[in-house]
C-alpha cells in the first residue's frame, strides 16, 4: 500500500524522465573514461538503506521554545505513515528507529503490522532515561545509569530492559543508549565512580540482550551537562564496548563532537577495532545542532564515507555499521528535511564508491599529498544525481523526490485531521 499515490509519482517522474535518461547517459561516459561501470554504482546505491528516526517526523524546536507545524503526526502510527512517505519517494529508508517513551507503544502487534503495511521494519531502539516520564518514581535530573542513588540506577536499567523487550517483539536488533548524565560544576561528581557506576548498569542491561542483538553507547562532548558528561568522546565509548563485550559497539553521532574534530578519523580507529556499531547522521555548525545531514559541510560527509567504503571494499572483519538519521526540524518540514538527509547520505555513498583506491593507495606511497588530496576531490566533485534519481526512478521512487511530495499536497491532507499540537519549551535533544 502506497501513501503518495502512484499515479502521482509517475505523473511527475515522467517530467524529468528524459532529462534524466540523457544526464545518466552522459555521466555513464564521464565514468567510463575513469574505468567505473556506473550500473554497478547505481545497483550498489539502490541497495544502501539508512533508518529514518521516529523522533524527526515531528517539528522539533529551540532551547527556548517549539513552534508547532501542521499535520504533525498525533502518534506512533501517525509517526509511521510519515516514514512511509520518506520511504515511497526515496526508496532509501526501509526501517524506522523507534524512542521510548516518546513513542507510546502500547499495541505492539498492531504497530508491527502497520510497519508491515507500509513497507518498513524496525532499527534500532533508543531508551530515553534523559527526560522524566510522567508517573516516573525517581527523577533523571541528577543523572540516570550512573546516578548516585542505586534506585534510580535499577529503574533506568529496567527501562532499557524494557526497550529491548519492545524492540524483540517488534524485530528489532540493536539497542541503542545515550544518557545525559554528567555535571554543570567542578566537584558536582567524582568522575571515577560516575563511570564505574555507569558500566555496571550497562553490564545490567547488556546481560538482557539476547545473542543476535547489538548495544550500541552514544558519546557526546557536552549538553545538557555543561561541565562534564559521563560518556563525553569516543575513548571513553571505546572503553565501554571493550569493557561490556563481543554485542557492544560505538555510535557515533556526527553531532556530538566539538568543532574541527576528525569525525572520519575516529570511524577509522573505530573500525580497525572492529567497535564501529553505527551512525547518528546530521549536519552542524556549532554543536548538536541536528540539521539536515550534508547541508553544513558535505564534505566531512563524503570523507566519513570514503572510510565506509574502504572498510566495506577491504571487507573489514565485524563491520557492519548501522545508518541512522538523527535530526531536528524547526524551520522546514520534516519530511522534507528527512527526504534530503537521506538523500545527502546515499551521495555520500555514492561519491565514497568513485574514489578509485588503487590510485590514493599509490601517491600514499609515493608520498604525492596533492594528487592523494585529488583523488578524493575527484570523486567529492563529480556529480551523482543522475546515479541516485535512477536507483530511486527504478525502486518506484520519485526522481525528483521533494518536489512530488509537494505536488502530491501530502501535509495539507494530513492537516485535515492531524491539529496542530500546541507549542511551549524546547526539549533538547
Ligand atoms: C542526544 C541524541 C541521542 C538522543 C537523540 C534524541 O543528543 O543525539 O541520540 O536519543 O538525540
Ligand atoms: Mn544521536
Ligand atoms: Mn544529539
Amino acid at each position: 500500500m502506497n501513501i503518495i499515490s502512484k499515479d502521482v509519482i509517475a505523473a511527475e517522474n515522467a517530467k524529468q524522465a528524459h532529462a534524466l535518461a540523457s544526464d545518466y547517459a552522459h555521466l555513464g561516459e564521464q565514468l567510463a573514461r575513469r574505468g567505473i561501470d556506473i550500473d554497478a554504482v547505481k545497483r550498489r546505491v539502490a541497495n544502501y538503506a539508512v533508518a529514518v528516526p521516529s523522533w524527526g517526523v515531528g517539528t522539533g524546536g529551540t532551547r527556548f521554545a517549539r513552534f508547532p507545524g501542521e499535520g504533525e503526526p498525533r502518534n506512533i502510527f501517525d509517526k509511521l505513515e510519515d516514514c512511509a512517505v520518506i520511504h515511497e519517494l526515496t526508496r532509501a529508508t526501509p526501517t524506522v528507529s523507534l524512542h521510548i517513551p516518546w513513542d507510546k507503544v502500547s499495541d505492539l502487534s498492531a504497530l508491527k503490522e502497520k510497519g508491515a503495511a507500509l513497507g518498513l521494519g524496525f532499527d534500532a531502539m533508543n531508551s530515553n532515561t534523559f527526560s522524566d516520564a510522567p508517573q516516573q518514581e525517581h527523577s533523571y535530573k541528577y543523572g540516570s545509569l550512573s546516578h548516585a542513588n542505586a534506585a534510580t540506577r535499577r529503574q533506568a536499567i529496567e527501562h532499557n530492559i524494557e526497550c529491548i523487550e519492545i524492540g524483540r517483539k517488534l524485530g528489532s536488533k540493536a539497542l541503542t543508549v545515550w544518557i545525559g548524565d554528567g555535571t554543570n560544576f567542578p566537584g558536582q561528581a567524582d568522575f571515577t565512580r560516575s563511570f564505574e557506576r555507569y558500566l555496571e548498569a550497562m553490564k545490567a542491561i547488556y546481560k538482557h540482550l539476547p545473542d543476535d542483538w547489538r548495544i550500541f553507547s552514544e558519546h557526546k562532548m557536552y549538553e545538557p551537562a555543561f561541565y562534564s558528561t559521563v560518556v563525553q568522546d569516543w575513548g571513553t565509548n571505546y572503553l565501554i564496548a571493550k569493557e561490556l563485550g563481543d554485542k557492544a559497539y560505538c555510535l557515533v553521532d556526527l553531532g556530538h563532537h566539538a568543532p574541527n574534530v576528525n569525525i572520519e578519523m575516529i570511524v577509522a580507529r573505530l573500525i580497525q577495532f572492529g567497535k564501529l556499531g553505527g551512525f547518528h547522521f546530521n549536519d552542524s555548525k556549532y554543536g548538536d545542532d541536528d540539521l539536515d545531514t550534508g547541508s553544513i559541510d558535505p564534505y566531512r560527509l563524503f570523507l566519513v564515507f570514503n572510510e565506509l567504503v574502504n572498510a566495506e571494499e577491504r571487507k573489514a572483519e565485524g563491520f557492519a555499521p548501522a545508518h541512522m538519521l538523527d535530526q531536528s526540524h524547526n524551520v522546514t518540514d520534516p519530511i522534507e528535511s528527512l527526504m534530503r538527509s537521506a538523500t545527502e547520505v546515499c551521495r555520500a555513498y555514492a561519491q565514497g564508491l568513485l574514489v578509485d583506491r588503487a590510485a590514493l593507495a599509490g601517491y600514499q606511497e609515493e608520498h604525492d599529498a596533492l594528487m592523494a588530496s585529488e583523488t578524493l576531490k575527484t570523486a567529492f566533485r563529480t556529480d551523482v544525481e543522475p546515479i541516485l534519481a535512477m536507483a530511486r526512478h527504478e525502486g518506484g521512487g520519485a526522481i525528483d523526490p521533494v518536489a512530488t511530495y509537494r505536488a502530491a499536497g501530502y501535509r495539507a491532507k494530513v492537516a485535515a485531521d492531524r491539529p496542530a499540537v500546541a507549542g511551549g519549551s524546547g526539549g533538547i535533544v
